[in-house]
Parts: C-alpha cells; structure tokens; sequence
C-alpha cells in the first residue's frame, strides 16, 4: 500500500486529494495546523478514528514554518508521495503579510525538500509542488505555457516562484523525482469564501435568501481560466506517476472576467442582474426575478457595487492557460466546465442560505461571517 503526505490537507485541494487517494487505495497522511477551534471541517467525512483498527487517514498537527516538526513526520510516515499543498494562498493577504507568506510559502517548501534529502529519502520519495498561474503575473504571451517567462505580482507569487526554481533545482541537483504543477484558478464548493468565486456564490446566495442586501467587489475586469479542483486534484496525482518528473501547466483553456462569474452566479440564483456603471461606480441592478429562488430580491435592488478596498496594490489582469502538454503526455482534460462548477458552487450556498434564513424566520440569530 503505498503512502502520501499532503500538507495543507485541511484547504480545498488537500481535502479533495486526500479523498481521491483514498478511493485509490493509498494511507493518506494530512498534515493540520492547531487552531483555537476545530479547523478540519473539509475532512471531517473521511476523519478516522485513531483508536479504529488500521486507519487509512492519519492527521498530524505540523507547520511549514516548523523545520523539526516536518522532518519529525517525514521520519515517522516515509511518504512514497509528498503533496506540498499547505501555504498562505490569499493574492491580496500577502500584501498585508509579506514576511510571514515567504515564510510558509517558499521557506516552507525548501524545508520539506531538504528534509527529505536529509533522511535519505530523496530516491524513494516523490514530490509535488502546488505551483501557480500567479507566476506569470504580468503576462508575456497568451496563452501561457510551461515555457513562458514569469513575472510576480505579489509577495504570494514571488515566494511560490521561489518554491516553483528550488523544487526544479532539488530535482536537478540531486535526482529527486520533483515536479511542479503549474495550476491555473480552480474552485468548487468547499473553495474559501474570501477568494472572489466563493464570495460571489456565497453572497448572491445570502442576499436571494435575504440576509444581506449587498455584495462589495473589486476588480470586475479580471480575468481568470477557472476550473474544478476535483479535476485538478486528479492531475495532481496524474503528475507523480510517470517515469520522469516534468512540470505541467493545468488549465481549462478558456477565461472569463468577474463580472460574468457575478452575472452566472446570479441566473443560477434566480436573479437577472444588469450592469451599468464603470470603475469604483459600477453596479448591478436588478431586472428580473423568479421569486420562488430569491425571495429576498426585488426588481430595482442594486445587489452588487465596486469597494476600492479590495483592489490590490498591482493586479493580474488576465490569465488563460494552454495545457497541451498535460492533454498530451499524460491525456488529462478537464471534465467540468466552469458553468457547471458555478451552478454547483450557487447551489450548495443556496442550500446553506435557505437553512439560515429558516433559522431566522423562527427567532434565531444568525450571524453572517464576512471579511
Ligand atoms: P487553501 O487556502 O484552501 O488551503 C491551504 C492549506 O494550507 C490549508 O489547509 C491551510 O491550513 C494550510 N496552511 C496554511 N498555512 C500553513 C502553514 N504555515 N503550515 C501548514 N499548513 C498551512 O488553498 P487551496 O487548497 O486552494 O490550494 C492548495 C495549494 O495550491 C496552495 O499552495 C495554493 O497556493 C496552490 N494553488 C491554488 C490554486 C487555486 O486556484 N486553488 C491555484 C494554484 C495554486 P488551514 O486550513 O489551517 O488554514
Ligand atoms: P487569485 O484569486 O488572486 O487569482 O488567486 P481570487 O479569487 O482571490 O481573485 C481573482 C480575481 O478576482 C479579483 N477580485 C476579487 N478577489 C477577491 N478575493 N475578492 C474580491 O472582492 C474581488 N473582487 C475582484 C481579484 O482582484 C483577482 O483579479 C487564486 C488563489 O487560489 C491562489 O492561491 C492561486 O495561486 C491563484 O488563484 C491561481
């Protein structure tokens, strides 16, 4: 049986891959992080207990900013896979945390590499690298391939280009098999709600079902190739099977701005929204209905506006993929279209905000988490 470790198996993809590696046989070893509360919500379904007979998914309290404690795990579990999905993963929080991003997300990363060569593990143990379309930043060339040339935006991006050029150089300098994928945006229900899909899915949501009035956006004009994370999860896995390790850029291979995502969400809510306005001044307004969705919704309510506060000291304008050489070395192609992912992510907030609204029909308070 072989074994993974995931870093970062509480976040979005982590939770995804651990389920996929699970179905495919593997123990699957997850690395969390404490937390004053219970953060492990997105694996709570597979959560074994400890005291069961041969649990197949192990939890381990660690930190990529802790040298001792990743070797410490590296030693006791002796991954045939390692999984480097844990990082401080917000564009615009790296603005506001710089040292500590660089910390967790480049230094974190040469930590795992080098323990893994310190325990002599580098020719048994394969490594994934959660690398980023944020790479390319600034873009050079449309679409972006796994040749072209990188510009950082961000203390995020600059320090996953760090992590992108010291997996690539363990790789070279030592014969590790170590392979970045190259992941353009992708989402799904269990996405973060500050991240701008999940933000939209959720508030459009809330505001159908009447608990808030009003959705505050930044850049409308981004745009971004988004896919599902249950596509890119199994790329992920797909990247540590073949004889030699390469980089990949995975991608759908098409893109669309904020504001259609914002334009989607709302018809699978129920509401036709019209835009109107440009820069801090656009809106969306409301003009068109179907009650039994969005009851809490109006022709002529303004639902969503521009706050300047969430646009970012230097944007990524644009991003679109081209992964052809995934489809063709390895015959990945993404099976969920982003329309289908949007209803899906509209859907389950839908269900959240109908069970809150119920809840408040009947004298309960509820409070709506925002940042
Ligand atoms: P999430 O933000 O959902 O998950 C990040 C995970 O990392 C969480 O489990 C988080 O723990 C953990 N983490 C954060 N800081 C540390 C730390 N110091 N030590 C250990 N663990 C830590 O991200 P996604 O699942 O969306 O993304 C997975 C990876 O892929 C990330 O590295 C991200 O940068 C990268 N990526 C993501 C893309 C996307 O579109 N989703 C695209 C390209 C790359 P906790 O739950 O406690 O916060
Ligand atoms: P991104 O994702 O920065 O691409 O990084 P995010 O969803 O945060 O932003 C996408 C685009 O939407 C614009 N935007 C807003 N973004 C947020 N979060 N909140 C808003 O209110 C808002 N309004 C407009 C942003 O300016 C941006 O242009 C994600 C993360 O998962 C990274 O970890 C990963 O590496 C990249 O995707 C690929």
């Amino acid at each position: 049986m072989k074994k993974a470790l995931i870093t970062g198996v509480t976040g979005q993809d982590g939770s995804y891959l651990a389920e996929f590696l699970l179905e495919k046989g593997y123990e699957v070893h997850g690395i969390k992080r404490r937390a004053s509360l219970f953060n492990t919500e997105r694996v709570d379904h597979i959560y074994e207990d400890p005291h069961n007979e041969n649990p197949k998914f192990h939890l381990h309290y660690g930190d990529l900013t802790d040298t001792s404690n990743l070797t410490r795990i590296l030693q006791e579990v002796q991954p045939d896979e390692v999984y480097n999905l844990g990082a401080q993963s917000h564009v615009a929080v790296s603005f506001e945390a710089p040292e500590y991003t660089a910390d967790a997300d480049a230094m974190g990363t040469l930590r795992l590499l080098e323990a893994i060569r310190f325990l002599g593990m580098e020719k048994k143990t394969k490594f994934y690298q959660a690398s980023t379309s944020e790479l390319y930043g600034l873009v050079q060339e449309i679409p972006q391939k796994e040749t072209t040339p990188f510009h950082p935006r961000s203390p995020y991006a600059v320090a996953k280009m760090y992590a992108y050029w010291i997996t690539v150089n363990y790789r070279e300098a030592y014969g590790m098999y170590a392979c970045n994928g190259i992941l353009f945006n992708h989402e799904s229900p269990r996405r973060g709600e500050t991240f701008v899909t999940r933000k939209i899915t959720r508030g459009v949501s809330n505001i159908a079902q009447g608990l808030e009035s009003c959705l505050f956006l930044g850049n409308m004009d981004a745009l971004r190739d988004w896919g599902h994370a249950k596509d890119y999860v199994r790329m992920q896995w797909m990247m540590l099977q073949q004889d030699t390790a390469e980089d990949f850029v995975i991608a759908t291979g098409k893109q669309i701005s904020v504001r259609e995502f914002v334009r989607m969400s709302c018809e699978n809510a129920g509401i036709t929204v019209e835009f109107t306005g440009e820069g801090v001044d656009e809106i969306a307004t409301v003009t068109d209905v179907n009650a039994d969705l969005a009851p809490g919704v109006s022709v002529g309510d303004v639902i969503v506006k521009v706050d300047p506060r969430y646009f970012r000291p230097a944007e990524v304008e644009t991003l679109l993929g081209d992964p052809s050489k995934a489809k063709e070395k390895l015959g990945w192609v993404p099976e969920i279209t982003v329309e289908e992912m949007c209803a899906e992510m509209v859907a389950c907030d839908l269900e959240k905000a109908k069970q809150h609204a119920l809840l408040k029909k009947h004298g309960y308070a509820v409070a709506v988490a925002k940042e």
